[in-house]
């Protein structure tokens, strides 16, 4: 009797999902999302669902609406907070969320309509099939943004081409997309020190961090349309934070960087030690000396990145390949030290010391980044 009734209790503990749905003025929209969702249940029967809003004190009643349906479905929560940025609505979405509701995985999703919930199941059937990280993705094979104008498309394109480059998450096409299914055990173990993103480019920190820790993506075509009614919250201050995020999203893995600073940084003294050896000592002419000495501190800049600074890396192109892309990256990255010295000095009338220091850290931070991402890429990504 007893072993009946363990069998039947197992056969009752359902995986737990819970959808985090941050709004902000989302009260024509708010009531459709969360009955869309709970309709999708029955076709998951496996999954206990529950939906947590997160509201940043919308003034147009939107958590009016939410506690009217909460009178309706045991499992809608809403919880309610200061205007902060999306990111941080979902920070405390996740730490809510993973303290109390015990969730295996946890949905982020828009509460404006443009993420249809009828797919909901296909994103569990890839959680299902092992999956920690699902996106519903805009920018792989049937997926669309049938209504977005070229200069959205534009700007997207542009935010994934950064953060998927310089964020070491090559392998996902949408980066940006805010409809996804996340793994629990994953999310808990966030650094959200480096998520400290506050509004929509928390979305491509979050995806850099999931897949540093390891987790495996799968991407599914959805159709992104127009808002269903309201406005967009997208601001200029959230597009600068994403811009002024993607350097950060680079060195994330800043052991590396720390390295590649001390062997650039030894470069300049062997530079200038061949530069003064040749002069003083061979006779050789001061305009002819630099071509030597700066091959020289390149091919050891080269050869301690190579053995040292990217040693552990698993690298799928071969060594003299690696070697002409490091060569390729000096002079681009020379070239734009130039640029910024001159632009700086020439025409911004800034000090030509400080137009130059402008220029190396500039050049500094992009050499860094494109050997990091494309010289020593490792296979993985
Ligand atoms: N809690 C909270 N939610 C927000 C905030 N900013 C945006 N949201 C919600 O986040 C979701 C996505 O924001 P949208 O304004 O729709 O962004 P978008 O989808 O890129 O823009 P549109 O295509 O014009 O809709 C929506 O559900 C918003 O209500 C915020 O500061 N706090
Ligand atoms: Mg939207």
């Amino acid at each position: 009797m007893d072993l009946v009734f363990e069998k039947n209790k197992k056969s009752l503990i359902k995986a737990q999902v819970c959808f985090v749905l941050p709004t902000f003025n989302e009260a024509d929209n708010i009531r459709n999302i969360i009955e869309a969702i709970f309709d999708q249940q029955v076709n998951v029967p496996d999954y206990q669902f529950k939906v947590l809003v997160v509201d940043d004190n919308s003034p147009d009643g939107t958590q009016q609406i939410v506690n009217q349906l909460i009178e309706k479905y045991d499992s809608l929560y809403l919880i309610a907070g200061e205007k902060n940025g999306l990111g941080n609505a979902y920070k405390r979405g996740f730490a809510y969320a993973l303290k109390t509701l015990n969730p295996d995985f946890i949905f982020q999703m828009d509460s404006d309509g443009q993420h249809d919930p009828q797919i909901i199941p296909d994103f569990i059937s890839q959680v299902n099939q092992g999956y920690s990280l699902v996106i519903g993705s805009r920018f792989i094979e049937g997926g669309t943004t049938p209504e977005f104008s070229v200069r959205r498309k534009l700007i997207s394109w542009l935010g994934n081409i950064l953060v998927r480059y310089i964020g070491g998450v090559r392998h996902i096409r949408d980066c940006t997309s805010g409809y996804r299914c996340i793994s629990a055990s994953y999310l808990k173990n966030c650094n959200f020190r480096f998520l400290s993103t506050q509004g929509y480019s928390f979305q491509s920190s979050l995806v850099c961090d999931l897949v540093a820790q390891g987790a495996d993506c799968k991407e599914i075509p959805i159709v992104f349309s127009k808002r269903s009614f309201g406005n967009s919250k997208l601001s200029l201050k959230d597009q600068l934070e994403f811009i002024w995020n993607i350097p950060k999203l680079g060195f994330r893995t800043h052991k590396d960087f720390v390295k590649y600073s001390i062997v650039g940084f030894s470069g300049v003294l062997i530079n200038l030690g061949v530069y003064v050896f040749l002069t003083r000592y061979l006779g050789m002419m001061p305009e002819i000396a630099p071509i030597l000495s700066i091959e020289v501190s390149l091919l050891s800049n080269f050869m301690f990145n190579n053995f040292w600074t990217f040693k552990k890396r698993l690298i799928k192109s071969n060594f003299l390949s690696r070697l002409f892309q490091f060569h390729l990256v000096a002079g681009i990255s020379g070239i734009l030290n130039y640029s910024i010295f001159f632009v700086s000095f020439r025409y911004l009338m800034i000090n030509d010391i400080f137009a130059n220091l402008l220029g190396i850290a500039a050049a500094a931070i992009m050499n860094y980044l494109i050997n990091s991402n494309w010289t020593w890429k490792t296979s993985s990504k």
